[in-house]
């Protein structure tokens, strides 16, 4: 079989043939952080008319932002992603590209992926996070995603953390996305972004990326505590960039044991986003 994804994050958007559950092809563009609506369908049909995409194809979206039952997209974090209010982004996916389309959230989407093909495989209380540009999440219980019909669950990145000392875009104080986003390491560090702060070997540099591991590790332990979790996948651009993961695990050895759950990466690494953009409910139990 045969489909096209999308994965629209809060800095890049990636489109990509996928063919039998493996990316075979793929593309990527800057994402404007304030497009509306019209001008992020602008990028996607650029994008997947190079694929080859024709209307009526099956195409499964995931993006940034929560995606409400009826179809809505909105972000939580409007710093990220300001042009998006609540707009009806199936109903315009389906106007454009034809009936078989889908949309879900980016990390939901990612967290589906890895705990059928995935890091997750064979685990029963399983958790995603994505460490990107911002901190998203998903959660899979005995082969489910937990869903909201407002499509908050999930959205790990929106929870406090002890660490935190800030006002986050969602506008909470404090949440793990405020200290351990790709976009607050940078402000922490002082570099244009998180890629250039793992380059920096300033004193200033290392403590932001290891202040980020430090709550992703403390979160970590409090999800195991509310879900039993036997397994952890982190993602995303930080949190597959290397060094991360060894930090997380190392912050993670000063919990008591019962909650020093087993983390690895995400091993569908860039495209589980866009494989699991494809997969249906169904697929995974
Ligand atoms: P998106 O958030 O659009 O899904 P990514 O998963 O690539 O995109 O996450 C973007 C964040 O990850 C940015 O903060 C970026 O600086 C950071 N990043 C991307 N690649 C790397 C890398 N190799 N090393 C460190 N940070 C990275
Ligand atoms: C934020 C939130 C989530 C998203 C997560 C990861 C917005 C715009 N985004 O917590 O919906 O899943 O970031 O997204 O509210 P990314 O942009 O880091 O890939």
């Amino acid at each position: 079989t045969q489909g096209f994804a999308i994965d629209l994050g809060g800095t890049k958007t990636a489109a990509a043939v996928v063919t039998n559950g493996q990316v075979v092809a793929r593309l990527q563009a800057p994402t404007d952080g304030q497009a509306g609506l019209a001008q992020q369908l602008e990028t996607l049909a650029g994008l997947l008319s190079q694929l080859g995409f024709r209307r009526g194809d099956r195409l499964g979206t995931a993006v940034a932002g929560r995606i409400s039952a009826d179809g809505n997209w909105q972000a939580v974090n409007a710093a990220t992603l300001s042009g998006i209010g609540a707009e009806p982004l199936l109903a315009q996916l389906q106007d454009r590209f034809g009936p078989d389309v889908s949309v879900r959230n980016d990390a939901a989407a990612a967290a589906l992926a890895e705990a059928r093909k995935g890091a997750g495989a064979g685990s029963a209380h399983f958790a995603y996070l994505t460490v990107s540009t911002g901190v998203g999440g998903g959660i899979v219980l005995n082969g489910r995603l937990l869903q909201s019909a407002n499509g908050l669950a999930g959205h790990l990145g929106f929870m406090s953390s002890p660490l935190g000392t800030a006002r986050c875009g969602s506008g909470r104080w404090g949440t793990v996305e405020s200290v351990a986003s790709g976009r607050a390491i940078a402000l922490a560090a002082g570099t244009p972004d998180a890629r250039a702060a793992f380059a920096d070997t300033s004193d200033r540099a290392r403590a932001a990326i290891d202040r980020s591991a430090a709550a992703v590790a403390r979160q970590i332990a409090d999800l195991t505590a509310l879900f039993g979790l036997d397994r952890v996948a982190i993602g995303g651009g930080v949190g597959l960039a290397p060094g991360y993961l060894l930090r997380v695990q190392s912050h993670l050895t000063s919990e008591p044991e019962l909650f020093r759950v087993p983390v690895n990466p995400a091993s569908l690494g860039q495209d589980s986003a866009l494989i699991g953009a494809l997969m249906t409910e169904e697929d995974i139990s």
